[in-house]
């Protein structure tokens, strides 16, 4: 696999699943796996510290409301690390994303927007690091890219 999709909660599924069909955009393989910060603290410490050994070259993590799993895996691998903020019922996902986006100097974590289209950016992120290596990865990039330019031109009446 060359991507962890890590979140913190089944529950968080709805969103980070657009991450992974990003991913199928591009045929990169990836796997997906609950791991919480907080409920599974050892799996989170394990998980971080063994994916670079494993093959893994991103992390997307995704999480919600008091969101330490980005940045927790962050201070545990030296992988790239994408955090998701995932909409939170009681604050509509502000708590996520200062949670995620708060980093101290030092330790990095990119963080997208809050919801499904921060998760499909961490998806399509993880495709462009990944394409700076891998030139067949690139061009799917440059082709998804120019074809949504020209679904936007072709259809500019936005009443139709
Ligand atoms: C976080 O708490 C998870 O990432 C999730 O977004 C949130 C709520 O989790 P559940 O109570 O739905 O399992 O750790």
């Amino acid at each position: 696999m060359t991507v962890g999709i890590i979140m913190g909660s089944k529950s968080d599924w709805p969103t980070m699943q657009h991450a992974a069909e990003m991913l199928d955009n591009f045929g990169i393989a990836y796997e997906t796996k609950v791991v919480s910060a907080h409920r599974t603290p050892h799996l989170l410490t394990e998980y971080a510290s063994n994916a670079a050994e494993r093959g893994i070259k991103v992390i997307i993590a995704g999480a919600g409301g008091a969101a330490h799993l980005p940045g927790m895996a962050a201070a545990f691998t030296s992988l790239p690390v994408l955090g998701v903020p995932v909409k939170s019922k009681t604050l509509n996902g502000v708590d996520s994303l200062l949670s995620i986006c708060q980093m101290p100097k030092g330790v990095a974590v990119g963080t997208l927007a809050i919801g499904d289209a921060g998760a499909a950016n961490a998806g399509l992120l993880a495709a462009q690091i990944l394409g700076c290596q891998n030139p067949e990865i690139f061009e799917k990039i440059e082709a998804f890219r120019k074809a949504q330019t020209e679904s936007v031109l072709a259809n500019p009446n936005p009443a139709e």
